[in-house]
């Protein structure tokens, strides 16, 4: 006998979401949002535990995309300095060092609008570098082909982070050399060439709570929730058309995280740029709210990190410990 249609519960994995259920939980009690958001936390994850990954610029500078916020933008006068792509030898022994102080992935970013042929070669060896050492590979290098995201995956890659940065509504006021939809053609190549999707956005460009939820209501309805969602506070870098950018309510801050962890239960919620300025209680309400992965290492690309030290102390402060992206703990 057919059942009748069950209403979605809070905590389903779900691709159907509207954007006014998302604003409805923006809009409920604070504390009501983080109680579901722990409660769903733990039914998908290990509770008291994040991943940590270090970034490295494997690239940087003189992009040739106007990305509002972004520092390597050729067009901003940042006071960046321009620079080649690394040694591979140079890159394995950062990623060596962020392993040894606890890193389980190694994120490698450049300052392209898209790979060129030499360098897919380059970054083919810095892979396999990586994969050397045990830990998991990560990349984030502009817009890929089909054929790109598979040489990528063959080189054993196993992440790929690709930012939607907004709703698609406000997208084309931070950028203007792309459009949205780039972003989601590279996101279905990395896709299909059976990658982990890393892929989030910012807060703090100006956006209203409606783009906040729109870009929530884009990744989850994704055929596949990204594995891991980054969720950036924006690091108003002097130069940057966003220099002045009005800073975000902490709260509101914390309430992206949640509703993110809610909308996407078994993904991955990080804590990423931003960490910096913040507070270490407010860092605390973050991981309560679901966040459970950090960038961990002195610096992001190009702009400041938390210590090491100070991450480890804040870590074992809160009984919070490290964890691989497969959930095997390490110390
Ligand atoms: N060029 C590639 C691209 O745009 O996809 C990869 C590197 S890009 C720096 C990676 C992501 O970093 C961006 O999509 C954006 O979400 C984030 N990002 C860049 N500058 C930032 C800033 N000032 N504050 C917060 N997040 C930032
Ligand atoms: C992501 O979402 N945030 C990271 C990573 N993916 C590549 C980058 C943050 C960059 C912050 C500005 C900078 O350091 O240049
Ligand atoms: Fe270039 Fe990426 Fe920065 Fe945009 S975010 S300017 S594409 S490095």
């Amino acid at each position: 006998m057919p059942t009748a249609p069950t209403a979605p519960m809070l905590g389903d994995i779900r691709h159907d979401w509207t954007c006014e259920q998302i604003e409805a939980l923006f809009a409920l009690p604070f504390q009501d949002l983080l109680f579901e958001a722990q409660r769903i936390h733990r039914e998908h994850h290990a509770p008291n535990t994040v991943q940590m990954s270090t970034l490295l610029s494997v690239k940087t500078g003189a992009c040739p995309e106007d990305c509002a916020y972004c520092p390597q933008s050729v067009r901003y006068d940042t006071g960046l300095d321009r620079e080649s792509l690394l040694a591979v030898q140079d890159v394995a022994a950062a990623a060596r060092a962020a392993r040894d102080a606890g890193a389980t992935r190694f994120c490698m970013g450049a300052a392209w609008r898209s790979p060129k042929k030499k360098d897919m070669d380059v970054m083919v060896a810095m892979i396999g570098e990586v994969r050397a050492l045990g830990m998991e590979s990560c990349a984030t290098l502009g817009m890929l082909t089909r054929e790109q995201a598979q040489e990528l995956r063959d080189a054993g890659l196993d992440y790929y982070n690709h930012n939607i940065d907004s709703s698609p509504e406000f997208y084309e006021r931070i950028i203007t050399t792309r459009d949205f939809a780039d972003r989601l053609d590279t996101l279905e190549a990395v896709r299909a060439a059976g990658l982990n999707v890393c892929c989030g956005g910012i807060v703090g460009m100006g956006e209203t709570l409606h783009d906040r939820a729109r870009m929530l209501q884009v990744l989850a309805n994704l055929p596949e929730h990204p594995e891991s969602v980054p969720i950036n506070q924006l690091v108003a870098v002097p130069g940057t058309p966003l220099a002045d950018a009005a800073p975000v309510d902490p709260f509101d801050f914390v309430r992206m995280i949640a509703v993110a962890r809610i909308v996407m239960p078994a993904s991955f919620v990080r804590l990423s740029a931003g960490r910096e300025s913040m507070s270490d209680e407010l860092q605390a309400l973050a991981f309560l709210a679901g966040a459970n992965s950090i960038f961990y290492g002195e610096k992001l690309l190009t702009t400041g990190n938390p210590d090491v030290s100070r991450d480890r102390d804040l870590l074992a402060r809160l009984g919070i410990a490290t964890a691989g992206g497969n959930g095997a703990l390490h110390a």
